[in-house]
């Protein structure tokens, strides 16, 4: 073979491996739109896997978490079972579900989630509260989602890989591995006995997580010893599993979950769940 058919055959062969390959089938995106006290959000959409990007145009930090209604409840019932819940202290009830979404973010940032959605009556709800201590959802933050089963069978659709894995435990975050600064995608398991979220943010300098418990325990009065969030995934039920994707800049930040206690009704963090990490 002389050198130009040489050439020419590795050129050949070159060109058909940057051929790229068919496209792999991805998640639907759905953009929600948080602004106060309300969701900006389809009101319909296909089941399968789907990415929410959650886009904070308020002033405040908002969550998306999507809550499943059990067969026949309603909105109504879902407002109702929230108010006796505050007043009386108790856990939700066994016919809501739990089944993720982006978590807090700070103003003007998007957040990024990815789950398996089934078909059925969801409702997003924001539990985050102001400073008068109301979560949003009693000030009108939710917006009814109806799962509908595709006309055809959709294509199997792939996640992004993800590269951490965090799992949730009663009470604490195992990491697979070290966050380092850069890209993630992290996939968030409930390996726990109830349900639990993921809440990531960075510690403001020279800030602690003995800070942040202090604020907390002292009625959440005075700066937050944090700066940006970053997002997470919203509460999930125990086996279910989502994903988030986020950019870590070196420094130091805290995981959080907030969600309140089957047994005392205290929000996590006073559990211990809540855990420091250093990025570098
Ligand atoms: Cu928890």
């Amino acid at each position: 073979m002389n050198i130009r058919r040489l050439a020419l055959a590795s050129l050949a062969w070159a060109v058909a491996c940057s051929r790229p390959a068919p496209p792999a089938a991805g998640p639907s995106v759905v953009t929600i739109t948080a602004t106060d006290y309300a969701f900006g959000v389809p009101d319909t959409i296909p089941a399968g896997l789907t990415t929410f990007r959650l886009v904070n145009q308020g002033k405040e930090l908002h969550h998306a978490s999507l809550v499943r209604l059990g067969d026949g409840k309603t909105v109504a019932d879902l407002q109702a079972a929230l108010e006796a819940a505050m007043k009386n202290h108790t856990p939700p009830p066994a016919w809501m579900g739990f089944a993720g979404g982006p978590n807090a973010v700070t103003l003007g940032d998007t957040a990024v989630a990815t789950q398996m959605l089934e078909p059925g009556s969801y409702v997003f709800v924001c539990w985050i509260p102001s400073l008068d201590g109301v979560p949003h959802v009693m000030k009108g933050m939710m917006h009814p989602l109806l799962v509908i089963a595709g006309a055809a069978p959709a294509p199997a659709a792939a996640a992004p890989a993800a590269d951490v894995t965090i799992k949730l435990t009663d009470y604490d975050f195992q990491l697979s591995e070290p966050l380092t600064a850069g890209r993630h995608v992290v996939r968030v398991e409930n390996a726990g006995v109830q349900a639990h979220e993921v809440v990531i943010a960075a510690l403001s300098p020279g800030k602690t997580l003995q800070d942040f418990i202090a604020w907390e325990e002292g009625g959440e009065k005075g700066p937050l010893p944090t700066g940006e969030w970053l997002g997470g995934v919203t509460t999930l039920d125990i086996g279910r599993h989502s994903q988030f994707a986020a950019t870590f800049a070196p420094g130091s930040y805290l995981l959080l979950c907030f969600w309140p206690d089957a047994k005392d009704g205290k929000p996590h963090i006073m559990h211990g769940m809540a855990k420091q990490i250093t990025v570098s």
